[in-house]
């Protein structure tokens, strides 16, 4: 570290800006200015601070060691020159000038138009944790940006000149009706986001005939989010507990509620991902899921939600896992985290009914393909899956265009996460807004490729010529000169 130069309340009032921003935390003053744009939990959070002593927020979400490793040593400047604290310097911060604040207030419901705006407005909103949580992805969120991006590079090959005055989006999911093919894609912990969480998600589902996946690790125990939509279907996602036992009771009573039609048997997270944001921000440990029986916790890592919470979650399942899956439940098994073609095969071989193409969001392997990629693999390499059982993606899901591109290439249906979880922002009103914004954007989408209902998707409306040539292809090896290491 650089000095101990002692500086003085003055000479740091002088740097309460974006262009220039020191803060105090412990007695020490630190150059933020670069850092502060970078800030997972957003610049704005540190820009309050600026030119003055930031102990009591920053020590609330981060342990004392952080600043020190997240920083060069040029960035220390030196410590407070505490003979020169004034009143005013022990004063709380003034309110700060608006450019400087964080925007607390959402605005109106009615001015979000797209999934993209939920996320802007939770970003700003959100408490720390729970923003840092749900947007966070592993290492370099590589992985969960391609699953956005990628679509980007699928192009539409309209049709025209049909009568498009309707377009109908109803659909099935394992059996069931539903007003369109898109689901709830299972995520933990939506009571971060609001209290009533996956209660307040499965209201406004059942009032538009769509299917929530309930988590796991969700922040109640799925009766009583069955409570909250009586009569209506759900899935259930899975986590096979390191004690078996907990899964076998588990499953017996969600299959005894009757109204889970299946169950989606996550398989890409034995560990969880490296999600950096969301190590960075202090646990809040009043955070608990009571199906898994998990708590938030801390330890020398970090305070990440995921890892800390998911160390039941058992490592050593295998395919052998879905056997006894079979034996435990009668409901049809969807294996969630599907990511090449060989793997889709063995969920055909292994008797399930179901696909899940994920890579959960980008939060496990960082750059695993993106999941959309992953579906042309599978249209490449095993088209005969998409007869033999139902095919469901998500990831990077934003736009209705991204929902129909995926029906195009052969998914029964979608899923969506982090968005639902921005929506529920604003409680089940916002999840409401966001399933009538993307139904009116797969409805817009379906009649300017000129289709009228979801009978009528093929490959033939979408142009994938910019990313086929990176597709795997699973019959013979790519590195003929491969030779096994030698095991240790
Ligand atoms: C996720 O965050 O994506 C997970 O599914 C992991 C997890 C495990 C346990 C609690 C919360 C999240």
């Amino acid at each position: 570290m650089a000095s101990n130069r002692k500086v003085s309340v003055d000479e740091i009032r002088q740097h309460a800006s974006p262009e220039s921003c020191w803060i105090v935390v412990d007695g020490k003053v630190w150059d933020m200015t670069e850092f502060a744009p970078d800030h997972p939990g957003g610049a704005e959070t540190i820009l309050e601070h600026a030119g003055r002593d930031a102990t009591e927020p920053y020590s609330a979400v981060h342990p004392p060691s952080l600043l020190p490793k997240n920083l060069p040593p040029n960035k220390f400047i030196g410590v407070l020159d505490t003979t020169t604290v004034d009143t005013e310097w022990t004063k709380p911060p003034p309110k700060a000038t608006p450019e400087l604040t964080l925007n607390q207030e959402k605005p109106p419901l009615q001015t979000i138009i797209n999934a993209n705006d939920f996320e802007t407005v939770a970003s700003k909103t959100f408490g720390a944790k729970t923003w840092a949580f749900y947007s966070s992805a592993a290492t370099d969120c590589i992985t969960r940006d391609a699953n956005r991006s990628t679509f980007d590079r699928i192009w539409f090959r309209p049709r025209v000149l049909v009568n498009v005055d309707r377009a109908d989006t109803r659909s099935r999911i394992m059996g069931n009706d539903v007003s369109m093919p898109l689901f709830v894609s299972p995520a933990a912990l939506a009571g971060m986001a609001h209290p009533e969480g996956e209660k307040a998600l499965a209201r406004a589902c059942k009032r538009n005939g769509m299917i929530q996946a309930v988590s796991t690790n969700a922040s109640f125990p799925i009766d009583e989010i069955a409570d909250a939509a009586p009569g209506h279907p759900f899935i259930f996602q899975l986590y096979v507990d390191r004690k078996r036992e907990n899964s076998a009771k588990l499953l017996k009573m969600v299959e005894g509620l009757g109204v889970v039609k299946a169950v989606m048997f996550t398989v890409d997270a034995p560990v969880i991902g490296k999600r950096e944001a969301d190590e960075r921000v202090r646990a809040d440990l009043s955070v608990s899921s009571p199906m898994s029986k998990s708590k938030a916790s801390e330890d020398k890592k970090g305070g990440g939600v995921g890892r800390t919470m998911g160390s039941y979650i058992d490592p050593t399942s295998t395919w052998e896992t879905i056997a006894w899956l079979k034996k435990t439940t009668k409901l049809p098994i969807i294996v969630k985290g599907v990511q090449c073609a060989e793997d889709a095969k063995l969920c055909v071989k292994y008797g399930c009914q179901g696909i899940f193409v994920s890579n959960h969001g980008g939060r496990e392997l960082d750059t695993a393909p993106a999941a959309i990629m992953v579906l042309l693999e599978l249209q490449k390499n095993c088209p005969e899956v998409f007869e033999k059982l139902e095919v469901f993606v998500d990831g990077g899901i934003r736009r209705g265009t991204d929902i129909l591109k995926c029906l195009c290439l052969g998914a029964t249906a979608v899923g969506i996460g982090r968005s639902f979880l921005y929506s529920l922002n604003y409680g089940e009103d916002g999840v409401e807004h966001l399933i009538d914004i993307l139904k009116d954007e797969l409805e817009t989408a379906m009649k300017l490729v000129g289709i009228t209902d979801l009978s009528q998707v093929h490959p033939g409306l979408v142009n994938t010529l910019d990313v086929d040539h990176l597709i795997p292809t699973t019959v013979g090896h790519p590195y003929a000169r491969w030779r096994p290491r030698a095991r240790i």
